[in-house]
């Protein structure tokens, strides 16, 4: 079984994460990681934390001259603030201790209250600091290894932002896999160059107020196998497996497969997509991608599309959300702590590692494998046998 475990606080000294469960013999490098976790890491409207935050990492376990072992993989992410700055490391010191600051002026919408209530803290750091969004940065490690776990199925697991604030792009505009350079080079990873604009003077707006602004990223798989997850019990549907693992996202709000709401509205006859036989390739085929390539909670084969929506962050640069301050009772504004105008562009590569996991863990236990080599073969033997 795939499963992974992340720790680490957003201004502590690092994050960690460990996975297990991966084949041997998968080839993976820490550039590669990199590489992901310097796409996390685009977009206009991040706050200035962005520039400077590097995602050092360093491979601890799991790995041997690149390539998996077997072994759980266990991945450190450095916290470039807590080496900038010494007040982290006061703030943030595991030592007995108390902050001189505690953060009283409780944020609507961020985790700070309930999880003071719920944990008996009179700090909201002592919540804030894990909730943070910082913690993708090890989810997305995990994530670059899932990707690789994909590619040798031919698996390819891309997003691109479909709406900030009010601009939304039309849903003909689809990229392929080929299309993820150009995705990644837009400023905000939009394909469509006209909305890309919009989206930008959206943010613009926001930030001169001091404002946040939610949006909607599309998450699509290409060369999906036919199977992965199933029919017979709720907790192994591909797709509530899907929802939970994208609403498991800080600042994620809803979780649509394929066209789900939209179809909502249709009548029976024009809300499926039609099935017929594809005599050149020897398979079944849908006709269109209303489903987003489920059905029965198992994989079709089809395009795989899931959309994730996310709110606008509850921290804003300009406090002016109605709060009260736990130790005092009095009514004020919540407090100002740095921030992003909006984190809707590494949403999408949140969420294309989310779903990637989600994939890998899914293939695994169909195809099983303690080698690569191995976890291949199975999944071919299967697809072959559909033949
Ligand atoms: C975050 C607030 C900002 C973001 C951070 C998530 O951090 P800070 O308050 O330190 O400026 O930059 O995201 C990251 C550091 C990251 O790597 O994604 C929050 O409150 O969730």
């Amino acid at each position: 079984m795939l499963r992974y475990l992340t720790a680490g606080e957003s201004h502590g000294k690092a994050l960690v994460v460990i996975i297990e469960g991966l084949p041997a013999g998968l080839p993976i490098t820490a550039e590669e990681i990199q590489g992901e976790l310097a796409r996390r890491r685009l977009g206009y409207g991040r706050g200035p934390r962005q520039r400077f935050e590097a995602d050092n990492l360093t491979l601890i376990g799991g790995v041997r001259h690149g390539r998996t072992l077997g072994s759980p993989v266990a991945i450190e992410i450095e916290n470039s603030e807590w080496f900038r700055s010494d007040k982290w490391h006061e703030e943030m010191s595991p030592a007995p201790g108390a902050t001189k600051d505690p953060l009283t002026q409780v944020r609507p919408g961020h985790a700070d209250l309930a999880g003071m209530q719920k944990y008996g803290f009179t700090d909201a750091r002592d919540v804030l600091e894990r909730a943070s969004a910082r913690e993708t940065a090890a989810r997305v490690a995990a994530g670059a290894l899932a990707k690789k776990l994909l590619a040798p199925l031919g698996v390819q697991v891309l997003s691109h932002v479909i709406q900030v604030g009010a601009a939304r792009a039309a849903s003909s505009s689809r990229p392929v896999p080929t299309d993820l350079g150009a995705v990644d080079a837009s400023s905000v990873r939009c394909f469509d160059p006209d909305v890309e604009a919009a989206m930008v003077s959206e943010i613009e707006a926001a930030a001169k107020e001091g404002d946040s602004l939610g949006g909607v990223v599309e998450v699509l798989a290409y060369g999906m196998p036919i199977g992965l997850g199933s029919h017979v019990h709720w907790d192994r549907k591909l797709d509530g497996l899907l929802a939970q693992a994208l609403m498991s996202i800080q600042a994620v709000k809803g979780v649509e497969i394929g066209d789900g709401f939209e179809v909502a509205g249709r009548r029976g006859s024009a809300a499926h997509d039609p099935i017929v036989w594809d005599a050149d390739n020897q398979r079944y085929r849908r006709e269109s991608s209303l489903a987003g390539g489920t059905e029965g909670g198992m994989s079709t084969g089809e395009l795989l599309v899931v959309r994730a929506a996310m709110k606008p962050l509850a921290t804003l640069n300009r406090p002016t959300l109605k709060t009260v301050d736990v130790v005092t009772k009095e009514e004020t504004v919540s407090f100002k702590e740095r921030t992003d105008v909006t984190a809707v562009p590494a949403l999408g590569v949140v969420a294309e590692t989310m779903v990637a996991l989600v994939l890998a863990a899914e293939a695994q236990r169909k195809f099983g494998g303690d080698s690569l080599d191995e976890f291949v073969r199975n999944a071919e033997s299967f697809a072959a046998g559909l033949r």
